[in-house]
């Protein structure tokens, strides 16, 4: 029986949650929002993971309500022994209930969503949910985290399943307005992920739907990421094996680009900092090939070893762990921590490695030989920079001429904006506080990073001039004690070019100075749109939607200017709206942003036409909007 006491308990939990829903679901903006439908899905994803569910349908309606309906095996709806209750009211209304009763093998929640829908529940206005089981379709509603009904049958039903939705309380959100292109991403992601399964997204609003399923699970996954690069090698190799309940799968592509793009995650969550899943992979493939190599004769006695970073140029892969007791660390809950699982990917990818390559030979020696020319061409680009450090023409330390350096040598005190454009760099230099703000004006067009040897890439003037200002080094010489500044902010203008600029920067910190984006010391500036006049104020406007705003609220008359480009404020005015720390906008860049650039930069930089056209047509908004 549920006594009055825990039922005290659990109205103060979900009170909590709605006086503090930051705790619990990181913000109550996009993110948060992002937060809750994910929670949703997670359950669904769970179903699927377990082998019961092979469709999951997400649909946004117009008045913001989200469903998530799946075909698995149904919420359980019985009568829970201890509680008293049925288990639908109980999951929904009881903080941390989800474990009480599954027993599900494994779980994609563990560290980042996890909360538990009553976390959504005490988050909405509205939610019902309605279980198919039984031959009977079961229904209750919420609302605030407290039932509006009770668990009743409302209809026949021919399968089972799961459909549950939600209206997100306004009392609660800022603005309900849902991130498509993150929330796309995602079920994306998730449906390579789980191969094979139906993923169906619905935007009602603009009468859209995508269907993302991928038969090919994550081997697809990888082809995709690769498909702008030449495989060195026909099919990607892949590698599957299971040991004490932990799934290992790896898919990978060695390609002769110069980049490496490896993608980990533990129960579908993208462990973009890395853990022992990632360092048992990496182990293995370096101490693999390197026996290997040396067994057939193909690294000659005199031939130092191959290092790892030298193996990975220019791999694509994914690897993919399902484990029943995820650990996830860091602050952001991002790196797996399971201490027995870098040895079993290791174990099993090198098992694996020695079948495939017995079959294929071939792919082996060029994986190999691609890596001793990637060595060769390392040691020769350490090589011509230390002579031009010993010719003191360009030591490193020689900062770039037309850096406009701050007075503070305080790196966590001081910022650097790095602006497109000699005539924006000319206001910024004018307009800034000199004692903490450097400016680095760039010229001319940034270097294609996707195409470009890392040794070119030093000769490029531009990011050349860039990774001086940072004082960091790149790569191998990376050392983010040296870094000079603590922000590093982007200006463009708010055009189709400066999207481009922004693009690229972004693409060219993800692959080589991806340290500086996970520390958050990476941001992107956001000039105003608008200046209106309205007798004697002055007030500036950042997008259109403030300008409808302003428009409902000012019938009578205004002078309006928009800006075309940054250049086109004086430097009083660029200092006002831009850069004065008490008054501007500035974004920080996720780790995740600088991965969706890249993955734009490589389909506007790849040689396809007809995907290229079809991507643009697709992310118009993206591109224009700059929403990066
Ligand atoms: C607990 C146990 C079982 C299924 C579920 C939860 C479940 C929850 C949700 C939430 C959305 N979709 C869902 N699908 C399943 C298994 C019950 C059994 O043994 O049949």
């Amino acid at each position: 029986m549920v006594y009055e006491a825990d039922q005290i308990k659990v109205l103060e939990d979900l009170e909590a949650v709605r006086v503090r829903p930051g705790m619990y679901i990181g913000s109550t903006g996009q993110a948060g929002l992002m937060h809750l439908i994910e929670e949703i899905i997670d359950n669904s994803i769970d179903e699927a993971l377990a082998g019961y569910c092979t469709e999951i349908h997400v649909t946004v309606h117009p008045d913001n309500s989200v469903t998530v309906w799946d075909n698995g095996r149904g919420m359980p709806v019985g009568i829970h022994k201890e509680a008293g209750i049925n288990a639908v009211e109980l999951v929904m209304t009881t903080l941390h209930a989800g474990g009480k009763f599954d027993n599900k093998s494994y779980r994609v929640s563990g560290g980042l969503h996890g909360v538990g829908v009553s976390v959504v529940n005490a988050l909405s206005e509205y939610m019902r949910v309605e279980v198919r089981r039984n031959g009977k379709i079961y229904r209750q509603e919420f609302s605030r985290g407290q039932k509006l009904t009770e668990l009743e049958v409302v209809g026949e039903a021919a399968d089972t399943g799961t459909t549950i939705t939600f209206l997100p309380d306004p009392e609660i959100f800022d603005e309900v307005k849902y991130n498509f292109s993150k929330l796309s991403h995602r079920l994306r992601e998730l449906s390579y992920l789980n191969g094979g399964l139906l993923i169906i997204l619905t935007n009602e609003v603009a009468g859209v739907t995508r269907r993302y399923q991928a038969k090919g699970g994550i081997v697809s996954f990888v082809k995709e990421l690769a498909q702008n690069k030449s495989p060195l090698h026909s099919e990607p190799l892949y590698v599957h094996g299971t040991e004490s309940g932990i799934e290992i799968e790896i898919a990978m592509q060695f390609t002769d680009s110069y980049d490496e793009s490896i993608f980990a995650f533990a129960n579908n969550i993208n462990t973009v900092d890395g853990g022992t899943h990632l360092t048992g992979f990496k182990t293995a493939l370096t101490k693999f090939l390197n026996d290997y190599g040396r067994d057939k004769k193909i690294l000659r006695k005199n031939d130092s070893n191959l290092r790892g970073d030298d193996i990975r140029e220019g791999l694509v892969a994914i690897i993919s762990v399902k484990i029943p007791e995820p650990e996830f660390e860091g602050q952001t809950k991002t790196k797996l921590g399971n201490p027995e699982v870098a040895s079993i990917v290791a174990g099993i990818l090198q098992e694996e490695l020695g079948l495939y390559f017995k079959k294929h030979p071939k792919v082996a020696r060029v994986i190999i030989e691609k890596s001793v020319t990637a060595s060769r061409a390392r040691a020769a680009a350490a090589k011509a920079r230390k002579m031009v450090r010993r010719k003191g023409a360009l030591a490193s330390t020689t900062l770039p001429g037309k850096l406009a350096d701050c007075s503070s040598t305080d790196p966590t005190k001081s910022e650097l904006f790095i602006v497109e454009g000699d005539s924006a760099g000319g206001s910024a230099k004018q307009g800034r506080d000199r004692t903490f703000q450097a400016i680095l004006p760039l010229r001319g067009k940034v270097l294609n990073v996707e195409k470009a040897r890392l040794a070119k890439l030093l000769d490029n003037k531009e990011l050349h001039s860039i990774i001086t200002a940072l004082g960091t080094g790149i790569r191998d010489e990376f050392n983010l004690d040296k870094l000079r500044y603590h922000k590093l902010i982007l200006m463009a203008d708010a055009d189709v070019d400066g999207a481009h600029i922004r693009t690229l920067l972004l693409t060219f910190f993800y692959r080589y100075l991806r340290m500086l984006v996970e520390h958050g010391y990476v941001y992107i500036a956001q000039p105003p749109l608008y200046q209106v006049k309205d007798g004697k104020k002055t007030l500036y406007l950042y997008s259109d939607e403030e300008l409808d705003a302003f428009r409902a609220e000012h019938t009578g008359k205004f002078a309006l200017k928009r800006f075309k480009g940054l250049g086109e404020m004086n430097p009083h005015e660029l200092w006002e709206t831009t850069m004065n720390p008490e008054k501007r906008i500035l974004k920080q860049v996720e780790i995740r942003d600088a991965l969706e650039a890249d993955e734009v930069f490589s389909t506007l930089m790849g040689s396809d036409v007809a995907q290229r056209r079809d991507f643009i047509r697709e992310n118009s908004d993206k591109i224009t909007t700059l929403d990066i």
